[in-house]
This record gives C-alpha cells, structure tokens and sequence, in this order.
C-alpha cells in the first residue's frame, strides 16, 4: 500500500525582500480598504450605494488576488504575471463602470460604458501578450497597449465623459476632475513598470522585482485611491 505523506509548507519571508513586503502590505491594505468600503454601505442611499460597492469590490477583488500573488513570489520569486493581469481584467472594466455610475445622472450611455470598458480590455491583453507571451515584442504590444491607453485618457480629458461632467457641474465635475488625474498620472506608473520588467529598457538599473514593486505601489493608489475620491463624493452629494 502506498504511504501518503501530507506536507504543508508555508513559504517563508525574507526580511530582505522588499518586493515580497510590497505584496504583504498590498494585502493589507486591499482588505482593510474593502472592509472600509462595505462597513460603510448602510449611510448611503440606493444611488450611491452601488458606486461606493463597487469601490469595495475592486479592493477585495484586488485583496483575493494579492494573496495568491504573494503565496506565487514567496514560492517562486517570479513575477505572478498570469494572476496580475487576471486581477487587472476584472478591476479595470470596474473601474470604468464608476465613472459611468456618476456621469449616469446626466445622461451617460451604455456606448460609453462599452466604450471604455472594450478599450481597457485592448490595453490589458496587449499588455499580456507584450509581458507573459511574446516578451520578444514587448515593445510593440507595448504600443499598442498605449494607445488603447491614450484613447482612455482622450475620452475622459476631452471627449464625451468629460462634456458630461460638464454638465453635471458642482462635487460630479469636480470628482471627475480628480478621478482623470489618477488615470494620467496614477496608471501611467503601469507602462513605466512595464518597461521595467522588459528587457532592453532599464531592468539593469534596478533589477528584475522592481516591476512588482511598481505595479504593487500603484495598484494601492489607483484601487484605493479611486475608491476613496468615489466614497468622499456619495458622502458630498448626500448631505447636499
Ligand atoms: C487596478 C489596476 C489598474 C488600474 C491597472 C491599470 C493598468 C494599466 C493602465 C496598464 C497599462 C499598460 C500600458 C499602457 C502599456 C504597457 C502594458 C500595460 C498593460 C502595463
């Protein structure tokens, strides 16, 4: 008869990994941002319920990735490139659905919605293919993904969303203002953490891993921070 043997093994820390740390931290703060954001449903009204619910689904969504792609670099010390993007295709769309949520009020399509959501989805799968499937390309996908990315900021900046929030004026044009800020500048860290991971542009300077600590750094920006401004503008619109 065959002898079963059951291992259990956690995969152990180094105090020296920094990248490792950026993961554990992401955790925490992914949780605690989601139980921030569903403990604080029931002082909201119907309307801005689901735009500070949905906040807390793209941290926890983010939280349940971030503990398997700590579990991954602790075991493996290798990007987890594969639940990175996994995580990005669920949160980006998410992300795109609340700005259709406060620009609903005056009169946001569904052709936007889609719009934005089909475009986000061009960038992070051409962002796979430059990262994980032919990294010999990275710098074309790369491109592509960019301009899928430029197209984004456009529409928020300048196009349609932004002549919405226009007309919404007051908090909405002002929490729009803030949000297109975090989309400029807050997911250009994405492209430059790309370059990092990428062979050719500057891994030499800081070395492999430095990839996961910029997308780490940026993820607890853009998820919570995001969240935060959506959270702020349901508690401004109610007591007004
Ligand atoms: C919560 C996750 C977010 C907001 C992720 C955003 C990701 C990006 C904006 C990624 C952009 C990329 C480019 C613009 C070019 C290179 C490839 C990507 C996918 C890293």
């Amino acid at each position: 008869m065959k002898t079963l043997f059951l291992t259990s093994e956690i995969a152990k820390l180094d105090p020296t990994d920094y990248v490792g740390f950026t993961f554990f931290v992401g955790c925490m703060a992914m949780m605690a941002a989601s139980a921030f954001f569903f403990l604080s449903l029931s002082q909201f009204d119907k309307k801005w319920r689901t735009s500070v619910l949905v906040s807390g689904l793209i941290t926890f969504i983010a939280a349940v990735h971030y503990f398997y792609m700590r579990d991954y670099w602790t075991s493996f010390q290798e990007s987890p490139t594969f639940f990175r993007y996994v995580d990005w295709v669920l949160t980006v769309p998410l992300m795109c659905v609340e700005f259709y949520l406060i620009l609903k009020v005056v009169g946001a399509t569904k052709t936007l919605l889609w719009k934005m959501i089909i475009f986000s989805l061009i960038m992070l799968v051409t962002g796979y293919f430059g990262e994980a499937v032919f990294p010999g390309q990275a710098a074309l996908w790369g491109f592509i993904s960019g301009l899928a990315y430029f197209y984004i900021v456009y529409e928020i900046w300048l196009g349609s969303a932004k002549k919405l929030a226009t007309t919404a004026g007051g908090d909405i044009l002002k929490s729009h203002k803030i949000l297109c800020w975090f989309v400029l500048v807050g997911w250009a860290i994405y492209p430059l953490g790309y370059m990092l991971g990428t062979d050719g542009w500057y891994t030499s300077i800081l070395g492999s891993g430095s990839v996961d600590v910029a997308y780490n750094i940026a993820d607890a920006i853009n998820k919570i921070g995001f969240g935060l401004v959506i959270y702020a503008l349901a508690v401004k619109s109610q007591k007004a």
